[in-house]
């Protein structure tokens, strides 16, 4: 039971051609149709992060999208799954990535696969440069999230494209320059590290959290309205992270990066980043978690309480 919905932005460029929205997840159902039990697999599946049996896109097994050559389309790709990442790309295309979790990012980028963690939003432009009546299928392939994930993991198909039989149209050029991003002003932020830390116990035993603690022991952080904070996520765990967070949308300090707001970003195995956030506004108590839902129900999760501008 979830969906999508896109906020349209006035001053976003309506030059993309046509509007999907692809909402990627997967079920783990049984061969007869039935649930697989909650604790399917026991505490080391959460470990790895249980990847459903059946991928779906709008709710469906392998769906057929019909395309004509040349005539561009702007895919919002959502992915709900709870643990698989999702890499999107297809024999002879690139893709323009265009922005993502908060719209349009700065420029535009010509890649030839995007990769989707779990709760993050991509939007990029499709060109379907396939002569009539050729189909193609767009698959699934394991991305290295971590120890093991990518064993034993064959590709699955996922969308079969199908250029029709109408005569190709030209492809419109996309701008580099999409919209004007100021970088968050960090001089004075308070700081703060979170490492995303996992602890195996004895049998079948595993708890996760931030700095060793589980969400369930652990206090919310604090902030202040008008305050900007940089937040440093350490990842030396056996597994990808991907850190989210309620309420606000965030920089990735790093330069090589196209500027965009996030509220999502992939912590690999082995690294640290930092991200910059601005407490505008919205006082009150949010959440963050790493959007591995397995891992954030044992353990990697976190209230932030942001106080108002005045007061206690
Ligand atoms: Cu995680």
């Amino acid at each position: 039971m979830y969906g999508g919905f896109v906020v349209e932005d006035p001053s976003d460029l309506k030059e993309f051609g046509d509007d999907l929205v692809l909402l990627i997840s997967d079920i783990s159902i049984d061969f007869d149709g039935s649930f697989l039990p909650e604790n399917n697999g026991g505490g080391f599946s959460r470990l790895f992060g249980r990847e459903g049996r059946v991928l779906l896109v709008n709710g469906k097994v392998l769906p057929r999208l019909k395309v004509r050559k040349g005539k561009q389309q702007r895919w919002r790709v959502i992915n709900a799954a709870r643990s698989r990442y999702v890499r999107m790309s297809l024999r002879d295309h690139y893709l323009t990535r265009i922005g993502g979790d908060n719209g349009l990012a700065a420029y535009s980028e010509v890649v030839p696969r995007i990769i989707i963690t779990p709760g993050e939003r991509s939007d990029f432009v499709f060109t379907p440069s396939n002569d009539p009546g050729v189909e193609r299928i767009m698959r699934w392939g394991a991305v290295n999230r971590g120890f093991g994930t990518t064993d034993f993991r064959p590709p699955v198909n996922m969308l079969v494209i199908e250029t029709v039989d109408e005569a190709p149209v030209i492809p419109a050029e996309i701008p580099s320059q999409l919209r004007s991003i100021e970088s968050v002003d960090i001089t004075n932020a308070v700081e703060q590290s979170l490492e995303m830390t996992i602890e195996l116990g004895g049998e079948d035993e595993v708890s996760m959290g931030f700095n060793g603690i589980p969400y369930w022991s652990m206090s919310p952080l604090e902030a202040r309205v008008g305050e900007t904070h940089v937040w440093t996520l350490i990842n030396n765990s056996d597994f990808n992270h991907p850190f989210h967070l309620h309420g606000y949308f965030f920089q990735v300090l790093d330069q090589s990066r196209v500027p965009e707001w996030k509220d999502t970003v992939d912590v690999p195995v082995g690294t640290e980043l930092k991200i910059a956030i601005k407490f505008e506004d919205r006082p009150g108590m949010w959440m963050y978690h790493c959007h591995i839902l397995d891992h954030a129900e044992v353990g990697m999760m976190g209230q932030l309480l942001v106080r108002d501008a005045e007061g206690p």
